[in-house]
């Protein structure tokens, strides 16, 4: 449905394959075969050793046949990887940007296999770290120097649907996408969207406590995660995996486990609250001239679609401007300073769409927006989210990327883009931002031709500084993997630090799961 007086979208924007198929990750049959294969294709990125060499190795057990042998006395010689080739594509991560050189990559498929891989680990002080689809944005998925991988790919099972509770129980490395297509045919839908959904396991979303295209409206996976099994370093399995909507039997331990990025315990089965699928959707993408106008149209989608929002994004003109390039697509509506993508989830469809039309209407009488476009059909929706959710597979043409995920007050949301362009000037192709404008989190990225540690100086900790002087935090929703422990304290307590370091010693005391990611050292 297009509105009257606005510009409208003209036939499919985009010829692309789908919504999922960015380049390293991009097959949905095979999401991981292939995206292997891309991973460790072209020119290696410098190993991580000698990219950061202020890191240095902890004093773990080198791998040796022994300890092979038992792995595949374990999990039988199929499902331990040893080939240098073959491991290449767990060592590098997806936007290439570290490396680490692990020979080992263990592929258990119960909780009991990742239970006596750990026991085994931790008694001969070997290192691991835990994997699942590879889409870490702050390389914490990867090996940082030799640690075993334990991939979770083939902990892919269903285990069971409550669909009237709207419950789903599942193992760890269930694609998010395979997920969602599974409870849809039961009219529910998965609480978490994202652009690396065809390839990140629901696994990985937990351990990141990922954020995500809805979270205005469904809020984060502390809320909507019932239940979570997980083992220990020590091998021992934590049976948390409640899947009532209310309990309150003690500390709930599955907090532990969301958001700790693989460094307190892997996680081997989940339970998840679905919500109903919506039965409207309608997309509106506007053009606005400044930031002030957007803060100004975020409040207004939020009093006049209300209970209907799903979702509130902003891409600024340089972002479009690669996307649009990228997909070879026209642009949908001219050529503005700011976008909105903004989305409604509801029951009514003709009472959503007059909603939207007439938000679309209102907004661009009032002059805050110049140029706008509602659609629902599926095709049309499809294509104006392609244009926000490609943009990562879009700057990763742009050259090397240094991407910083940030939590802002909304009104200093595009503040940091404005501070770092002046900064850089003409040391960099491109500072760009896009991100969650409702969630108040920001995507930063700045594009240049080659790593070099004179650019990185520039921008850390600045950009870290700017952040805690805004009272924003330095990771909204990727985490701080290895790329940011030793700048937590911009958003942390000291005793805050100390108290998650003691969480560690109690939970890990040897240091095994995930060594050189989260704390700082
Ligand atoms: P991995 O990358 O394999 O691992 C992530 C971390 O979790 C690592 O520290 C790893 O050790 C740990 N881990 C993985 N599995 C387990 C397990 N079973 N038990 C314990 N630890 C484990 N993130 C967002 O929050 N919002 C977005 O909108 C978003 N969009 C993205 C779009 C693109 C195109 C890409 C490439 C990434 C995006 N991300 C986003 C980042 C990433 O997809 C998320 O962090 C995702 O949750 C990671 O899942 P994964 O299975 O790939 O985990
Ligand atoms: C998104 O919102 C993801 O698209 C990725 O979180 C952000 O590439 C990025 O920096
Ligand atoms: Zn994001």
């Amino acid at each position: 449905m297009f509105l009257k007086g606005v510009r409208q979208l003209i036939g499919p924007l985009s010829q692309s394959p789908g919504r999922r198929p960015f380049p390293a990750r991009p097959s949905l049959e095979r999401p991981f075969q292939f995206s292997r294969q891309l991973a460790s294709a072209g020119t290696l990125p410098q190993l991580t050793k000698d990219r950061y060499p202020y890191v240095k190795r902890g004093q773990y057990a080198n791998l040796d046949h022994h300890h092979l042998k038992y792995f595949k006395d374990l999990l039988g010689p199929n499902r331990v990887i040893t080939d240098t080739d073959e491991c290449q594509g767990f060592n590098i991560d997806w936007i290439r940007s570290v490396r680490g050189y692990s020979q080992c990559v263990l592929k258990p498929k119960t909780t009991e296999e990742v239970s006596s891989i750990l026991s085994f680990c931790n008694e001969h002080r070997l290192a691991v770290c835990p994997q699942g689809g590879n889409t870490s944005l702050v390389a914490g998925s990867v090996p940082v120097f030799d640690e075993v991988v334990l991939w979770t790919g083939l902990m892919n099972e269903i285990i069971h649907l409550d669909d009237t509770s709207g419950v789903l129980t599942c193992q760890a490395g269930c694609i998010l996408e395979n997920l969602e297509n599974y409870v849809a045919n039961h009219d529910l839908m998965i609480p978490l969207d994202l652009g690396a959904k065809g390839s990140c396991h629901i696994g990985g979303n937990v351990s990141t406590n990922a954020g995500g295209l809805r979270l205005l409206r469904y809020g984060n996976l502390h809320g909507s995660i019932l239940g979570i099994e997980a083992v220990k370093a020590d091998g021992e399995v934590i049976d948390c995996l409640n899947t009532l909507k209310k309990d309150n039997t003690g500390y709930h331990l599955k907090h532990l486990f969301i958001g700790s990025e693989g460094t307190l315990g892997v996680v081997t089965k989940v339970a998840i609250s679905c919500p109903t699928k919506p039965k409207a959707i309608n997309v509106a993408l506007l053009g606005l001239n400044s930031f002030e106008e957007v803060l100004r149209t975020l409040k207004k989608a939020k009093r006049e679609l209300g209970e209907i929002l799903s979702s509130c994004e902003l891409i600024d003109n340089l972002c479009m401007d690669l996307v649009l390039k990228h997909l070879k697509v026209p642009p949908p509506i001219g050529q503005h300073n700011f976008y909105m993508l903004i989305e409604t989830h509801g029951s009514n469809l003709i009472h959503d769409e007059e909603k939207t039309n007439s938000f679309l209407e209102n907004v661009m009488n009032e002059g805050l927006a110049l140029d706008g476009t509602t659609t629902n059909e599926v095709s049309k929706m499809k294509s104006i989210w392609d244009l926000r959710e490609r943009i990562t597979e879009a700057l990763l043409h742009d050259g090397y990327i240094f991407k910083y995920d940030i939590s802002l007050p909304t009104e200093s949301f595009y503040s940091l883009v404005e501070i770092m362009k002046e900064r850089l000037g003409d040391r960099s192709h491109r500072v760009c931002g896009y991100g969650h404008l409702g969630d108040g989190n920001i995507h930063l990225s700045i594009s240049v031709s080659e790593f070099t540690k004179e650019i990185l100086d520039l921008i850390e900790p600045y950009v870290y500084e700017v952040t805690s002087k805004f009272k924003g935090s330095v990771s909204a929703e990727h985490g701080i993997g290895f790329r940011k422990p030793k700048y937590m304290h911009y958003s942390k307590s000291n005793e805050a630090i100390m108290l998650m370091k003691h969480i560690k010693n109690l939970m890990d005391p040897n240091g095994i799961l995930n060594p050189y990611k989260v704390l700082p050292p």
